[in-house]
């Protein structure tokens, strides 16, 4: 580890010790203000656009300040707004500038892909409140959200202090496609949006979400049904409130922090919801670690600075959701699991169904590893007062034989999967494929990722793939992907089923 990376972890400390205690709402103050739609979680945009503006900005609709506003003059005046993922979407909650003086005409559309939209409400605001009110419809699955303004009774202008949408876990399309939407209004678009090709769970044949199998094969991409502890119905006992020690782990202090160490090699850890990080052999060290079997678990990781999850040599990690702190989303200012042996290029790991998120970094992937329908999301991009200048889902910097297999990945500023050797005496990175994935690029905090890949040509051993992903057509800051001569990069695609070129690094 750079000393520069010593530094800013150190500096997460500081940030853990001030959030640790609650950590910080999706909505905050904003959340009691007005009808609950049951069974749905209020969602800020992670960014916003609009089609025009004077100078009240689109991004002022999620920072959360109703003195802020986004203002767009004229009839079809549009903001839109991105929730980061695909979620299925019941409502919308708009505040409205002036809203307790003045009735705001204006239409709510959909859409998963930010291409194809389907409108499904049509009408006027209250005119009696500016806080945060409710607009329901028929739900269906989206990503974006857009909000088409006709001006309001007083003037022909639109003015929004804060965006909000109700949002649940995204069904597979299956369950919100055209049939859903039957009865909406102008919906066109319902038989393109739901077959686009490229969504977590977007063809016919993604199922629901599933108890105790995997998650629907390509082309669909998993998502949340199916990765994680959650599908699996396991009812998690708490560490260390219900349980202190199992086979071959114990719960207890270290440095000061409390932490499930690993004690002995081949130790099994299942249905349990572990407060802090877990260790192994006693710290964090992957070259001094032992082989663990983790199943239907959650890892909060509360408290840590370095690492949530260390593996030793042939680990197996299955349906385990590691990140987000007590409230499940709270960034903690660490990486999130810690794989290959890099000294020894012996690991022989294999991560399935690990649903990774609010981590500064997500896995670090340094060789023999497989990491496999996995769901990586919400790393940190601006989100935390320390620095994280460096941030992706998942980092390799070393080894031989890793592999990413049909994954869906998201956020990250420097590249959603980057791979760049960390020098000499690392063995090179060979027989590397990142195959399937689905890449999605996230504008956030006036920051995005340079690439959905990034293969940097230095300490490459040979044998690369960059094969058959899916990436998003924009919001990358270079492209979607680069990787050095030699590599195999065939068969990418963008959401709209065009060719993505990888560049050579
Ligand atoms: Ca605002």
């Amino acid at each position: 580890m750079s000393k520069a990376q010593q530094g800013w972890l150190f500096g997460a400390v500081v940030l853990v010790a001030l959030t640790g205690c609650g950590g910080p709402e999706l909505d905050g103050p904003f959340d009691a203000e007005d009808d609950q739609l049951s069974g749905y979680t209020s969602r800020a945009p992670v960014s916003a656009m609009a089609s025009t503006s004077d100078a009240n900005l689109a991004r002022n609709v999620h920072d959360f300040d109703y003195s802020t506003r986004w203002s767009g003059q004229g009839a079809g005046a549009t903001l839109t707004g991105d929730l980061g993922e695909v979620f299925k979407v019941g409502g919308v909650r708009i505040a409205w500038y002036q809203g307790n003086l003045r009735v705001a005409h204006f239409a709510v559309a959909l859409s998963v892909d930010g291409s194809t939209w389907s409108t499904v409400y049509t009408g006027d605001s209250s005119g009696t409140s500016s806080a945060l009110r409710t607009t329901t419809f028929t739900a269906r699955r989206a990503r974006f959200v857009k909000i088409v303004g006709y001006g309001n009774s007083a003037n022909d202008w639109n003015s929004i202090t804060e965006l909000r949408a109700w949002v649940a876990p995204a069904p597979a399309a299956a369950d919100a496609g055209p049939a859903v939407d039957a009865g909406t209004t102008v919906d066109a678009g319902a038989a393109a949006d739901a077959g686009a090709t490229a969504d977590a769970g977007a063809t016919a044949d993604a199922g629901t979400p599933n108890p105790s199998g995997g998650c629907a094969a390509w082309p669909a991409f998993p998502d949340a049904n199916c990765t994680g502890y959650r599908h699996t119905g396991v009812t998690l006992k708490r560490v260390p409130q219900d349980l202190t020690s199992g086979p071959g782990w114990v719960w207890r202090t270290i440095g000061g922090e409390g932490v499930l160490d690993i004690t002995s090699a081949g130790a099994t850890l299942d249905g349990l919801d572990i407060q802090g990080p877990v260790y192994n052999n006693g710290g964090t060290d992957a070259r001094t670690a032992l082989k663990v079997t983790i199943t239907r678990s959650l890892i909060r990781c509360i408290g840590e600075n370095n690492f949530c999850l260390t593996l030793g040599p042939g680990s197996v990690a299955t349906d385990v959701e590691v990140g987000g702190g007590a409230d499940g989303k709270t960034f903690i200012g660490t990486l999130g699991v810690l794989t290959g042996n890099w000294s020894k290029a012996q690991a022989l790991s294999t991560i399935t169904r690990m649903n990774l998120h609010h981590v500064v970094q997500g896995f670090r992937q340094d060789g023999d590893t497989l990491i496999q329908d996995s769901f990586v999301h919400d790393m940190t991009m601006g989100d935390q007062p320390a620095p994280d200048g460096h941030s992706e889902c998942v980092f390799v910097s070393a080894g031989a034989n890793n592999s990413l297999i049909h994954n869906t990945m998201s956020h990250g500023n420097s590249a959603v999967i980057f791979v760049q050797y960390g020098g000499s005496p690392n063995p090179l990175i060979s027989g590397l494929t990142i195959s399937q994935n689905r890449l999605i690029a996230v504008i956030h905090n006036n920051q995005n990722s340079s690439w959905g890949v990034s293969v940097e040509n230095k300490g490459i051993g040979g044998n690369i793939k960059v094969t058959d992903n899916v990436f998003d057509k924009t919001g990358w800051g270079a492209g979607p992907g680069q990787a050095p001569p030699g590599s195999t990069t065939t068969g990418n695609k963008y959401t709209d089923g065009t060719t993505a070129s990888i560049g050579q690094s």
